[in-house]
């Protein structure tokens, strides 16, 4: 990591899906030594604190293809001016979900920046619905979508009315449980898919070697990493919302995390869907901090 300024950025929402405990994802990542981690491989880490997300009464629904709309806007727009200030103060943002709708907000206050951001997205799920295709009305499963540019008109236009990244841009890691809408635009917008049937066959290195080569060929300004604990095996990280079983290995994890390291493309990261409530003690976000480790420089010798 060239920029040895990390700025964290906690953003306890737990308005994209509909299971408690997950905007205590934050805390449970700090507690499992965050901060001492990255200073330990000598960088200057600033905890920016939580961005402020207003609990409130359950109220009356408006749309069920959209559920808590209003609030998933509020923490996305606080969150994308936090993460463009952050970038303008020439720091990187390392931003702790809360589910992974946060990632709208995250995205949206990188595009003040970078205009050609290439997006790592390792998940089990492709997070690519719209309002339209969405089978739970969960927002956490569209942060994808929205940020191509599709979507509910209040998500996609936050900060500005562009799309915030390029379709071409996107590579998905570890997809396994994907939707019949998200498959269309997947094969639509030509989205590039490592689903868990490639990584069987082709094997974690060569695909991270693609994957880096890809962005390396694309001339991206920047790299950011969206990591959904759920892209591994729940025997890993079971304190997750939407587990799926089969998932990438502790050691694929951590391979693709040193790759991209020594790629010296990464300009930001994102760990989310973190559920202390569903957790074995603090397993998964032990998990979590192991990979920021390797992500930012930790090495075996
Ligand atoms: N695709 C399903 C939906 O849209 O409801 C499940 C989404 C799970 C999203 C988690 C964050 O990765
Ligand atoms: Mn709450
Ligand atoms: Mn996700
Ligand atoms: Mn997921």
């Amino acid at each position: 990591m060239e920029n040895k300024n990390i700025s964290i950025i906690g953003v306890p929402c737990d308005y994209g899906q509909q299971r408690r405990g997950v905007d205590m994802g934050p805390s449970a990542i700090r507690y499992a030594g965050l901060q001492e981690r990255l200073k330990t491989l000598g960088y200057d880490v600033a905890d920016e604190g939580n961005i402020q997300v207003v609990d409130f009464d359950e109220v009356e629904q408006q749309d069920h293809r959209l559920l808590n709309l209003e609030e998933v806007v509020r923490v996305s727009t606080t969150l994308a001016e936090k993460v463009d200030t952050v970038v303008k103060n020439n720091r990187t943002p390392l931003v702790l979900g809360g589910d992974h709708s946060i990632a709208i907000g995250t995205l949206a206050g990188l595009s003040v920046k970078y205009k050609n951001l290439g997006v790592i997205w390792f998940d089990a799920h492709a997070d690519l619905n719209t309002p339209e295709t969405t089978p739970s009305g969960n927002i956490h499963g569209m942060p994808l979508a929205t940020s191509i540019g599709l979507g509910h008109e209040r998500l996609t236009s936050i900060l500005h009315s562009e799309a915030k990244i390029k379709a071409e841009n996107i590579i998905i890691i570890g997809g396994r449980s994907i939707d019949d809408g998200e498959r269309v635009l997947i094969k639509e917008r030509g989205i590039k898919v490592y689903t868990m049937h490639e990584i069987d066959r082709l094997g974690m290195t060569y695909v991270m070697e693609e994957t880096l080569q890809y962005f390396k060929t694309q001339q991206v300004d920047g790299l950011h990493l969206s990591l959904d604990l759920d892209a591994l095996d729940p025997l890993y990280t079971p304190g997750v919302g939407t587990p799926v079983a089969g998932g990438i290995s502790y050691r694929e994890s951590h391979l693709a995390m040193e790759m991209i390291q020594e790629s010296r493309l990464l300009t930001s990261a994102e760990f989310v869907e973190v559920n202390p409530i569903l957790d074995e003690r603090n397993k998964t976000a032990d998990v979590a901090v192991a990979l920021i480790g390797s992500l930012f420089g930790e090495t075996l010798v």
